[in-house]
């Protein structure tokens, strides 16, 4: 029960896009502030099958955060985590470069059931939600496979095998999205970004390339949030030049791409109408030829990623505002 949280009805109605770690911070600011008016669609690019389960890390990160469930110190898996699964799997020879906590282990069981039951993952996700009892509704991004692969010099590799199995270290030529051509956004994300009464839309501070690219790869999604007609706002991942935490500065510049707040407008250029940049790159501001909104956003504790997602949140429907006030003709 959390009663500081006001009824949806002032809520402004927002939807968020959101990968791993860093996006889910924001996503549990803006759930805590505005509950239920809340959709967040998730990137499920990083999910694969693995020892014979399908494991959704992306979605599971929301779900914990959201849930007061995640390992806060991790970022990942779930909090009181015991490890008797591995320990076993290790004694028989199985692999074991990819953590699986007892606890998170059901989850992937869980859903691994209901997915061969053909249950859809919008359905799953929505039913562990409510189960988590979180308020804001979590949309995987496609019921479609849609598989975020690592090209590097000499292999193709899928995501987590870049990203935990060798610790982001091979040199990232191209990243691809297999299956985005015939990839779908669910009918869900679909109705969250026709919903008329969608006041804005945040890209959380997620990995551009990694975590958000795979969502903006389904052809009908990108152009729903086009044709949604609100503002959208980026809450950039990086601070002075790094990433808060991941890859993300590492891909940019073996991608030729320089880690500042200018590359990040240019990635999603035609998109985005304004962005959310850290104190420390305060002097990029004027340069970047879009609404810019100052503020600190490392988010340490939970009344930073509160706080963080009032400012995005404002600052964004004020955009709205300037966006209906021009169309307005005259006025
Ligand atoms: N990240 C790691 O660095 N090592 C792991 O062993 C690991 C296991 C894991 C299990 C379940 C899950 O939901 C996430 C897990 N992650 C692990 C994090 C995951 O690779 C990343 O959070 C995302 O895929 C990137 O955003």
């Amino acid at each position: 029960m959390n009663a500081t949280r006001p009824p949806s009805s002032c809520a402004p109605r927002l939807l968020a896009l959101c990968g791993g770690v860093g996006g889910a911070k924001l996503a549990l600011g803006l759930e805590r502030l505005y509950g239920e008016a809340v959709s967040i669609v998730v990137n499920t690019g990083d999910d694969f099958e693995h020892l014979g389960l399908h494991v959704s890390p992306d979605i599971d990160t929301v779900l914990y955060t959201l849930g007061g469930r995640s390992d806060l110190e991790r970022g990942w898996g779930r909090a009181g985590e015991t490890w008797q699964f591995m320990k076993a799997l290790h004694e028989l020879g199985g692999e074991t470069w990819f953590q699986l906590g007892d606890r998170d282990l059901a989850m992937h069981v869980e859903r691994t059931r209901q997915l061969r039951a053909n249950v859809s993952l919008t359905d799953i996700t929505r039913d562990i939600a409510e189960k988590f009892g979180i308020a804001a509704t979590i949309l995987p991004m496609s019921d479609d496979r849609v598989e975020t692969t690592v090209i590097t010099a000499n292999a193709a590799m899928p995501f987590q095998r870049y990203f935990v199995e060798k610790q982001c270290t091979p040199v990232v030529k191209r990243i691809e999205f297999r299956g985005a051509e015939r990839a779908s956004a669910s009918d869900a994300v679909l109705a969250a970004l026709r919903n008329p009464g969608l006041e804005a839309i945040i890209i959380c501070p997620s990995n551009p390339y990694l975590s958000i690219d795979p969502i903006l790869s389904i052809r009908n999604l990108r152009s729903a949030l086009k044709e949604a007609a609100v503002p959208i706002v980026v809450v950039s991942p990086l601070i002075g030049g790094q990433a808060v935490k991941g890859p993300t500065a590492k891909i940019m510049a073996e991608l030729g791409v320089p880690a500042e707040s200018r590359a990040l407008v240019a990635h999603y250029a035609g998109l985005i109408d304004g962005i959310v940049i850290d104190e420390q790159d305060r002097a990029d501001a004027a340069g970047l030829g879009l609404p810019v909104c100052v503020a600190p956003t490392l988010m340490r504790n939970l009344e930073d990623r509160t706080r963080l997602a009032r400012t995005t949140a404002e600052f964004a429907i004020k955009l709205t505002a300037r966006a209906s006030q021009t169309s307005g003709g005259a006025s």
